[in-house]
């Protein structure tokens, strides 16, 4: 056990492959947190931190958006509302180790980018901000008023403020992220690009044209009381550990549970719950009742079918399937969606899937006869090109037989980052209705601009073409979660000025503009003490549900600013002492930033009583609450008509997904142990099916560079160990970042401009 960070880096000869595992958490899941903690924090440390997570009086998870139990709904918060991934990341937070001026000394940039993510992350905290001037070699500290000033010369020194980009990570504060698009909207631009748009946001674009609101239907208890749970495109085991509770809880009451993955992930086959006995010491509870191995992007297909089989037996028995009040009275679009899938072409489906026609029908039968279904997806079926018809095609399902605004049913796409959705309810988007731009204008005395800004693909284009020149991150690791890494890196380069909002050292660090700013920032389990004393923050879950979070640990270092502060701190010098928003008031008292909230973001009326309930408030859901579809075009619930895609695959080619390993938050890695894979000790492999590999003559072990094709040429990762792994047919899947570098940039999901981190088409060549 130790506190030193690590010297050495990951050494990815040391692979061990072993058997995938069969089921989730349990004893070494509880082991694994316990221990992690200990080594960055020590053991008094790690008690303290941990009885505070997801308590009331504590704060929230800065993990994943499940969301906590409530009170209103007669549940209550276990002792430990906590899984290992969550203590994993608090760990990480939370470490005694420290990245200061002797680190930045010993260390240049250059050198700096020669080290993985890994070895980044682990270096520690930040401690004062660290300036990189042009032309010099290493950063050097800096004080805070001159960092400030240094970003209000070079803003006010473009032509436009439509050259500058704000980015946001989801982990930001709902304090935070309103005062940052205030600032960045007082400043004149609508560019806040946000990891959004590399996640949820196809979800966003299909829920809001079918029921109206870019959010899900359900609640926990919801979970709780389904009679069938759908798990597509999604690895609760890892991602949303805490999920699993909530899926035991029902198959405990009888629910069925379908997942639908190219993986057989451990966390969706069999669940050893650490709260309870049976989990810690019996076999655990069962979870998917029918694994549905599908082909990567062959959802669409999927749900088609399931479409065309619930309507063929609608007809063999009229007013067993379809919610026929339901459907008539609040939705609109059934025919022709009716009538499109009337006919539908198997050859096709078994292609795109991979699924034979009795599994399907199997599915299909269990939906048919559930009486309170709910769909709940992430990834797998967001970042595809097809993701939005894919979406909706869900959503068509659970309007055709009325499972939204039901208890017990409804859509719940599960968010990633903890506050990434209230960020997108306090204007972090690039663009907001006009509506919101009103009241921001009413309630401040200002003008915004209206014009919609660049998304992250838009905002890489655009620095990469000389029009973005400076780049402001609030939090997150733009450099290393961006698709097309090369090239990102590249755009980032040729920014005048970039400036980072960091907890820890990251890529982005390291692949710096002209000039570059690093601004150490307290984390969520941190004090904040501000002129009217310490303050807490309010985050919103997967769920809609707005609660408080209050860091209780001392600060990583006494010159740690909160992001609120820092916010506060570049507008005063950007927009001047005498602007129309008070930005010196709400520096000191996060109440009078709450106020605002409350007049100008929907839903948020009363906020700062309502936040300081025992469990929060709920925002306003109108499919939810009340069956109405007021926000969609028709006003009603629609249905949509969407065109079979799927992905077609070259001979001799693999289609590859980029994911997350256990032991990771996105581009923070925490360890190297996959554990439920089975892959330990390095990270550069791609798990390919043992029958692939056979049909191209590769050998499990062998080593390979990954060769991604597209239009303007082809991409290439060097240095992949082959991992022979029961994925689906024609399959492949390597980790995030370290296989970025293969997704073109211009590879996007339609409509929503995703990038496409879950199909690339690749071939495998033997390395040099
Ligand atoms: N510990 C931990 N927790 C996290 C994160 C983390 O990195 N670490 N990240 C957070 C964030 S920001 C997010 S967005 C979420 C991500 O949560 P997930 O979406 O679970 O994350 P991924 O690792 O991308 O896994 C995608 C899953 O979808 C499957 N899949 C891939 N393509 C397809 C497909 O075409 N069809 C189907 N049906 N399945 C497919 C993959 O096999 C995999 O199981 O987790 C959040 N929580
Ligand atoms: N190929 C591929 N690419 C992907 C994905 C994929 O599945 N495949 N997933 C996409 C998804 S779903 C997402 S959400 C994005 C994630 O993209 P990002 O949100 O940009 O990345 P993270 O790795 O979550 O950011 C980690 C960094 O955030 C900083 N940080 C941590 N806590 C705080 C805090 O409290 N405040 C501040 N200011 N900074 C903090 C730390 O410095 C840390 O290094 O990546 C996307 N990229
Ligand atoms: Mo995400």
């Amino acid at each position: 056990m130790t506190r030193e960070a690590p010297t050495e880096d990951i050494d990815e000869t040391r692979l061990e492959t072993g058997k995938p595992k069969g089921y989730a958490a349990g004893i070494p899941g509880v082991a694994v947190s316990l221990a992690r903690g200990v080594e960055q924090m020590g053991a008094g440390r790690t008690v303290r931190t941990l009885r505070l997570l997801n308590q009331r009086e504590g704060f929230d998870c800065p993990g994943c958006a499940w969301p906590e139990p409530r009170e209103v709904d007669g549940e209550h918060r276990k002792l430990a509302e906590f899984c290992e991934n969550g203590a994993k990341a608090v760990a990480e937070e939370a470490t005694k180790r420290r990245v200061g001026r002797e680190f930045f000394a010993a260390h240049s940039v250059e050198d700096l980018n020669t080290r993985t993510d890994f070895w980044l992350g682990q270096q520690g905290r930040l401690t004062e901000p660290f300036v990189l001037r042009e032309g010099a070699t290493h950063y050097e500290p800096i004080s805070w008023d001159d960092a400030f000033t240094l970003v209000a010369d070079e803003l006010r020194g473009l032509a436009d403020p439509n050259e500058a980009v704000f980015y946001t990570s989801g982990r930001t504060s709902n304090e935070a992220a309103f005062l940052y698009q205030l600032l960045v909207r007082s400043f004149g631009t609508n560019n806040l690009p946000d990891c959004s748009n590399m996640c949820h946001e196809s979800s966003g674009a299909a829920l809001s044209a079918a029921i109206g609101i870019g959010k899900g239907s359900v609640t926990l208890a919801d979970v709780h009381h389904a009679d069938l749970i759908v798990v597509v495109g999604q690895n609760p085991g890892t991602n949303h550990p805490r999920m699993l509770s909530a899926l035991e809880t029902a198959k405990t009451k009888g629910a069925k549970v379908i997942a639908v993955n190219p993986l057989p992930e451990a966390g969706l086959m069999r669940f050893k719950n650490p709260q309870n006995v049976r989990g810690m010491i019996g076999k655990g509870t069962a979870l998917a009742d029918e694994f549905a191995q599908i082909r990567l992007g062959g959802d669409l297909a999927l749900f088609q079918a399931i479409g065309h089989l619930l309507l063929a037996w609608e007809d063999e028995a009229p007013g067993t399937i379809v919610d026929h009040a339901f459907v008539t009275d609040t939705t609109a679009g059934f025919e022709d969606y009716a009538k499109h899938l009337r006919e539908i072409d198997w050859a096709e489906v078994e292609t795109a899937t991979g699924l034979d026609r009795a599994q399907i029908e199997r599915i299909a039968r269990m939906i048919a006869t559930s009486e309170r279904t709910i769909y709940c997806w992430a990834m797998g079926l967001t970042q595809h090109k097809h993701a939005v018809p894919t979406i909706s095609e869900v959503t068509n399902l659970a309007l055709l037989r009325g499972m939204i605004g039901r208890p017990g049913a409804g859509l719940c796409p599960v968010r990633g980052h903890s506050n990434v959705q209230g960020d997108r309810t306090m204007g972090v988007w690039e663009k907001m209705p006009d509506a919101f731009m009103d009241a921001l204008d009413a309630e401040f005395g200002i003008r915004v601009p209206r014009a919609h800004g660049w998304d992250v693909v838009d905002s890489i284009r655009a620095m990469r073409d000389g029009r973005g020149k400076v780049f402001f991150a609030m939090g997150g690791n733009f450099a290393a979660a961006t698709p097309d890494s090369e090239r990102t890196e590249q755009a980032l380069r040729s920014c005048a000025l970039t400036v980072q909002v960091s907890t820890k050292l990251n890529r982005s660090h390291v692949v710096p503009g002209k000039t570059a700013l690093i601004l150490p920032t307290l984390g969520r389990t941190e004090r904040d003490t501000r002129a009217a004393g310490e303050q807490f923050v309010t985050v919103e879950d997967s769920m809609s549900q707005v609660h408080m979070s209050r860091g209780r640990l001392a600060p990583a270092d006494k010159d740690l600013r909160s992001e609120v502060a820092i916010i506060c701190g570049v507008a005063e010098k950007l927009l001047g002492a005498d602007h129309a928003v008070p930005w010196h008031e709400f520096a000191g008292d996060y109440d009078r930033i709450r106020d605002r909230i409350a007049r100008v973001v929907p839903g948020c009326e009363d906020y700062n009583r309502r936040v300081r309930e025992p469990d929060g408030f709920v925002l306003p859901h109108p499919p939810r609450d009340s069956r109405r579809f007021t926000g969609t075009a028709t006003g009603k619930g629609t249905f949509t008509v969407s065109e079979l895609e799927f992905p077609r695959v070259p001979a001799g080619r693999l289609l590859l997904q980029t994911m997350r390993s256990h032991d990771q938050y996105n581009t923070t890695i925490y360890g190297l142990s996959d554990r439920y894979r089975g892959v330990e000790n390095a990270r550069r492999v791609v798990l390919v099916n043992p029958d692939d590999l056979a049909g191209l003559g590769v050998a499990d072990g062998s080593m390979v560079d990954l060769v991604s094709e597209w239009s303007d040429g082809d991409r290439r990762a060097p240095g992949f160990r082959v991992v022979a792994y029961p994925t689906a047919r024609g399959c492949a899947a390597a980790y995030f970042p370290e296989a970025n570098a293969l997704v073109p940039l211009d590879s996007v999901a339609d409509k929503s401009n995703t990038p496409v981190s879950k199909a690339i088409v690749i071939r495998l060549e033997p390395s040099a």
